[in-house]
């Protein structure tokens, strides 16, 4: 019975179906479902790259504005200048406090001042930002984002300094014109995509004393090399043609042409190599007593800055570091007394000790000089060693380094009592000045 019924049924049903399906998928219903399924396909594609595979590229812009309850100071003009370095770092502080506490505050990388400038109506501040967004936006697009973030922030926050709303612009700069403003400062470190290198003051993981630096992390070192005979000593780059170093590195040669200079964290290979043109050595340089162990070298072509290569800061004559301050001495110097030169570029954090105690009868017993800086540890076990000398002893201030000791002299190295011994740049500052105009 069953099996009869089924038969039947059979024979209607087909053709029924047929034409209720024929009806439901016409050409307009067809194209409709077609794109809705599209659309779909297409917003979890976009959801996808948008949280997963999201490529962030950074954004670079040229702010310029006015700051209005300031008054503009002669030694604005001036970069290395105490007020410039302070009011910049005061600028800075509150730009990066206004775009970290909004809500797309990641996105903000860095801020720096390039110029102040005065203004009737107070100081005119010309400064890059940069930030990470995702490489789907477009530069005038991030600026939008940034400009509402800047202006929700003026109307609401209490800030130290007023900035004049009508005055501020944004003005998108590629890469390329980035790196040329940043370049035109001093003593900043950077890694290849523009990033700022974690501080080193944070890295206490020194082995034997040393440890070896990253590419970028130190880019104003060099080290001279005497044709035929490979590394002699350390040197610091202060400008695209000046080198400076101590006086004690050209004892065996003054020849310039015999010398080359390199840069990058490894001897070999080099990352840029140049050759000497002129060698000035201070004129009151005495071997016997290490007094006036300065000198300077200039390269025959200028270098190109990049993350790699870059100068360091001169410090005022004025600076002065109290005891135990946290100093950075880097270089390719051994790393035990009498070993061999290292390939890899190394650092070691040391600290200054006043002249007073470094004097005393059980220390260097009167040996250190006005124009000498001792520091390293009274325990020993970190310093600068054979091969360092001519290097830079550097100080950061506020993510700016400055050069404030070259690698002179000590008895041994890292003995308990023996500090390193170092030229105290800041002793010199005129001096530089009137050989290399910088
Ligand atoms: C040197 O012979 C040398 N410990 C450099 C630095 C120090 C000692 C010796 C400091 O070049």
């Amino acid at each position: 019975m069953m099996y009869a019924q089924v038969e039947i049924s059979e024979a209607e049903y087909p053709r029924v179906e047929y034409q209720r399906r024929q009806q439901f998928w016409d050409p307009i219903r067809l194209a409709l479902f077609t794109l809705a399924i599209v659309a779909i396909i297409g917003i979890a594609i976009g959801i996808v790259t948008h949280f997963v595979v999201e490529d962030d590229k950074s954004f670079y812009y040229l702010a310029s504005f006015k700051v209005t309850n300031i008054k503009y100071k002669e030694n604005y003009g001036i970069r290395s200048s105490r007020e410039f370095r302070e009011r910049s770092h005061q600028i800075e502080r509150m730009i990066s406090r206004i775009f970290r506490r909004s809500s797309g505050g990641g996105r903000f990388i860095k801020s720096h001042v390039i110029k102040l400038s005065p203004d009737e109506q107070g100081v005119n501040v010309l400064m890059v930002l940069m930030f990470r967004y995702p490489s789907t936006d477009s530069a005038e697009r991030v600026k939008k984002k940034i400009e509402r973030i800047l202006h929700q922030n003026l109307k609401i926050k209490q800030l130290p300094l007023t900035i004049n709303k009508p005055s501020f612009s944004l003005t998108p700069i590629d890469n390329k014109k980035m790196r040329n403003l940043l370049n035109s400062r001093c003593g900043i470190r950077t890694t290849s995509s523009n990033m700022p290198l974690p501080a080193s003051s944070s890295t206490e993981r020194i082995v034997q004393g040393r440890e070896t630096a990253m590419d970028g992390e130190w880019p104003w070192q060099a080290s001279l090399q005497l044709v035929g005979a490979g590394h002699q000593c350390g040197a610091s780059l202060i400008s695209n043609m000046w080198l400076l170093t101590a006086a004690h590195c050209f004892r065996r040669n003054k020849d310039p042409s015999q010398w080359i200079a390199t840069f990058g964290t490894t001897i070999t290979p080099p990352a840029v190599k140049r050759s000497l043109g002129k060698i000035i050595l201070h004129e009151n340089y005495h071997r016997d007593t290490n007094e006036n162990d300065i000198a300077l070298a200039q390269l025959t072509t200028r270098v190109e800055f990049s993350n790699i290569v870059q100068r360091v800061c001169l410090p005022d004559s004025s600076i002065k570091l109290p005891p135990k301050t946290s100093v950075f001495v880097t270089g390719f110097g051994s790393i035990v007394d009498d070993g061999p030169t290292q390939n890899k570029l190394r650092q070691a954090r040391v600290e200054t000790i006043s002249t007073d105690v470094c004097n005393r009868k059980d220390v260097y017993d009167g040996l250190i000089t006005p124009g000498m800086l001792c520091a390293g540890f009274m325990e020993g076990k970190v310093d600068a060693c054979k091969g360092d000398s001519g290097g830079p002893l550097v100080y950061d201030n506020h993510d700016i380094w400055y050069i404030v000791g070259i690698v002179s002299w000590g008895q041994s190295c890292a003995l308990p009592k023996k500090p390193g011994v170092y030229t105290r740049v800041t002793k010199y500052r005129d001096w530089i000045a009137s050989k290399t105009g910088i």
